[in-house]
């Protein structure tokens, strides 16, 4: 047990709920230091107390923002009572022990979400506060530290229960409880600094300011948020409250989307975050047919993005269809009133997107962030390695064909021609799987596969994709390259007539 406290630092922003504590200090006779404030509430519960100011003998200056930090303070917190070398030098320079600090720090928090202006919230970061707090934690050996309001009943309990001394292991105890405080403390400081960039955690923190609750999760059993500002992005014109699905598959169709933003008018309809068809065309109305034939069985129910302005004779074409969202940017006054004649059908108004930096996900007991996936590789990028290189319309194919793929799930092979996503295999556990279900997916809705290109996000580690793509009439082949076995997937090629291009970059998706 340690010795009964002799001395106490006080120096609390709130003081209520502090009397009794203080009257016990006081009954037993421990000798109180304080700060201004602390001081003069002490004084009036007539307990004798002293001025940190005659302890240090240097007064208060720069309208408080230097109080307390000062060696005298910080020695008497900080030298070991049991090392002489520290004993002898607190008596050299006339350090008296202090045994206990109760400190309750500026309302950091609570000054910035009173929306005060930022020179305020700025006084309000508490230096000397939080220093008190890290020296008594750090020094706990001999040190109590109390460092909430919500310690004081306990504290009090405890002083009155032990006479005034502790164990090591309460002391440990309130110095782990005082990191906890002074670490959440700091993250508050780099949040309100961080608002706007793009740092996981200030991410979050201002997203969390606008927290929509969603009907449920991803099932009805699940409870679900959006934290996020959705009117920011989109107009919605029409339809029922987003759900989560919906809010996924939103976000995936307006990533995806994003890559064919300058060409011509293009369309893609997702299930479950993945394309189930895709399509570039003269007209928007054009392209959703085209997206439309790839699949038009896994198109009912998805959600439907297109990149121009949906025109009356696209939105006819569009009532035939049950789907759930309708992503444009804009929408001619004589399709709306085709598109609102269904009640819960989701139409929205797409606004210059602008997403943060940073992917983010929770993931055992914390979070995992990366930068999202921004590359994107064309023609400029493809290096050839076969004897034969793929003709202009292959080029063209195979760099609409790596669009679709970047922004489907992995493992996945995804046939197209110029234009047209022919079909996907998507979230296999092997990419010889993944083809397979795309020649089947593009066979079962009519498409000859003669001359289709074949894009894989991730290299292939043997010759067979290749040989099983030649088979079924596929004449070129992008992916990353890298498998110190490329050299088997390009003798196939060789072997078959086949092109193919390397990009050097790999585009999983989990
Ligand atoms: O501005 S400070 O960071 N500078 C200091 O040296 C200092 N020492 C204690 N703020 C400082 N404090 C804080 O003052 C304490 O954390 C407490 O919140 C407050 C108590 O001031 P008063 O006793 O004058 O009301």
């Amino acid at each position: 047990a340690q010795q009964p406290i002799r001395a106490a630092l006080v120096s609390v922003y709130y003081k209520d709920r502090l009397e009794p504590l203080v009257r016990l200090l006081h009954e037993q006779g421990v000798k109180l230091y304080s700060t201004g404030g602390t001081l003069k509430f002490i004084q009036e519960l007539g307990a004798e107390v002293t001025a940190v100011e005659s302890l240090t003998g240097f007064p208060e200056v720069f309208g408080g923002r230097v109080k307390t930090l000062h060696p005298k303070v910080f020695g008497g917190i900080l030298h070991r009572r049991h090392e002489a070398g520290d004993l002898q030098e607190a008596e050299q320079h006339q350090i008296p022990p202090i045994d206990l600090v109760v400190v309750d720090l500026y309302p950091f928090e609570e000054t910035v979400a009173s929306g005060a202006a930022e020179d305020d919230v700025i006084e309000k970061i508490d230096i000397g506060g939080i220093s008190l707090l890290r020296a008594a934690a750090k020094n706990y050996r001999d040190v109590l530290v109390v460092s909430s309001r919500d310690q004081y009943a306990a504290v009090t309990e405890l002083l009155q229960a032990q006479n005034g001394a502790t164990t090591l292991e309460q002391r440990r105890h309130y110095a782990a409880a005082a990191f906890e405080q002074t670490s959440h403390y700091d993250t508050h400081i780099f949040g309100y600094l961080s608002q706007g960039t793009d740092v996981a955690g200030s991410t979050l923190k201002v997203s969390q300011r606008q927290a929509t609750p969603l009907r449920y999760g991803e099932n009805p059993h699940q409870q679900g948020a959006f934290y996020g500002d959705f009117a920011a992005l989109f107009d919605q014109l029409h339809g029922k409250q987003l759900s989560y699905n919906n809010l996924v598959d939103v976000d995936a169709a307006v990533l995806l989307m994003q890559e064919f933003q300058d060409g011509p008018a293009a369309c893609a309809i997702l299930k479950h975050t993945n394309a189930c068809g895709v399509a570039q065309a003269d007209t928007p109305h054009a392209a959703y047919l085209n997206a439309l034939a790839c699949d038009p069985i896994s198109a009912f129910g998805g959600v439907i993005i297109v990149n121009k302005e949906v025109d009356a004779a696209t939105a006819e074409e569009l009532n035939k269809l049950f789907f759930e969202v309708l992503i444009a940017p804009g929408f001619a006054a004589d399709a709306l009133p085709t598109l609102q004649s269904k009640k819960n059908r989701i139409l929205l108004r797409q606004k210059p997107v602008s997403f943060p930096q940073k992917q983010i996900k929770t993931l055992l007991n914390g979070i995992i962030e990366q930068d999202f996936d921004r590359a994107m590789e064309g023609r400029a990028e493809f290096r050839n390695v076969t004897a034969t290189a793929p003709t202009a319309a292959e080029t063209a194919a195979l760099e609409f064909a790596l669009k679709v793929c970047k922004h489907t799930k992995s493992n996945t092979i995804v046939l197209a021609r110029e234009g047209q996503l022919l079909a996907s295999g998507v979230g296999q556990t092997s990419r010889v799987d993944a083809l397979k279900q795309a020649i089947e997916k593009a066979r079962a809705f009519g498409f000859d596969l003669q001359g289709a290109v074949m894009a894989s996000d991730a290299f292939f580690p043997f010759p067979d994709c290749v040989e099983i793509a030649g088979e079924a009439g596929i004449r070129a082949v992008v992916q990353p390259g890298g498998s110190i076995k490329d050299h088997d997937s390009i003798d196939a090629c060789n072997r078959l007539g086949m092109a193919m291009v390397l990009t050097g970059v790999r585009h999983f998706k989990h």
